[in-house]
């Protein structure tokens, strides 16, 4: 067996059982930062940006029609909850659609993918009422599709690093495994400043792969130049 294959033998180690991916469907603004905040807490699985809550056909970045950006997260509901997950969404973006601005692009979105997920919704709204923080003008709605955005757009912050992404590349050689993989999404976490290098260490060393299979991603992590 070449090194080549090694690797990617070593990538596709860390699965996670289907039964336990949940999703969830947000938007808080430009989708960027939101695809880095979410993309450095351990239990997110992999993160995408997109287009969501509109009619439109076929968006897109420049014909958004009534749709919002979003980040989509896929998540381990025992390692995060959604709960968790609606908690770091209200705390990191100002709910307020001030003056409907850029029509739906950026409205406070939040898109429930079942009857658990629009519960829990409402559970949070009336915690943080209770605690006086108001009712959010977030638009709640159940989830009916996502397109997913152009190339540029996904994991925004960790392409502004061309080491990073050749290092990746090495252990991902096609770029859709690559921006859908666990490490791409805290890495991206890591280029906006939300984790650092000890922390994505500290996971990666749990994660379900054979130690030697640990080691090489970790030494490869430690050889980017940021
Ligand atoms: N930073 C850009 C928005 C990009 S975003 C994907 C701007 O300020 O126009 O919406």
């Amino acid at each position: 067996m070449n090194n080549q294959s090694n690797i990617e033998d070593s990538v596709s180690a860390l699965s996670f059982s289907q039964d336990k991916v949940h999703t969830a469907t947000l938007g808080m603004g430009c989708f960027w930062s939101p695809e880095a905040l979410f993309g450095h807490l351990p239990g997110i699985i992999r993160t995408r940006v997109g287009y969501a809550g509109g009619t439109s056909t076929s968006p897109t970045y420049h014909q958004m029609g009534d749709h919002t950006e979003t980040v989509e997260c896929d998540f381990d509901p025992i390692i995060i909850s959604f709960e968790e997950i609606l908690d770091v969404f209200w705390s990191n973006h100002n709910p307020v659609n001030i003056n409907d601005y850029r029509g739906r692009q950026y409205r406070s979105l939040l898109l429930y993918h079942n009857k658990l997920q629009q519960v829990t919704i409402q559970h949070v709204i009336q915690k943080r009422q209770k605690l006086g923080m108001g009712v959010p003008e977030t638009e709640v709605s159940p989830f009916c599709g996502f397109t997913l955005a152009e190339d540029r757009h996904q994991k925004y912050y960790l392409k502004r690093y061309p080491n990073a992404m050749e290092k990746l590349t090495l252990l991902y050689p096609v770029q859709d495994d690559l921006l859908s993989s666990t490490l791409a999404a805290r890495l991206n976490g890591l280029a906006k400043g939300y984790t650092n290098l000890e922390h994505i260490i500290k996971e990666i060393n749990q994660w379900t792969m054979s130690l030697s299979h640990r080691e090489m991603m970790i030494d490869l992590v430690k050889q980017i130049r940021w």
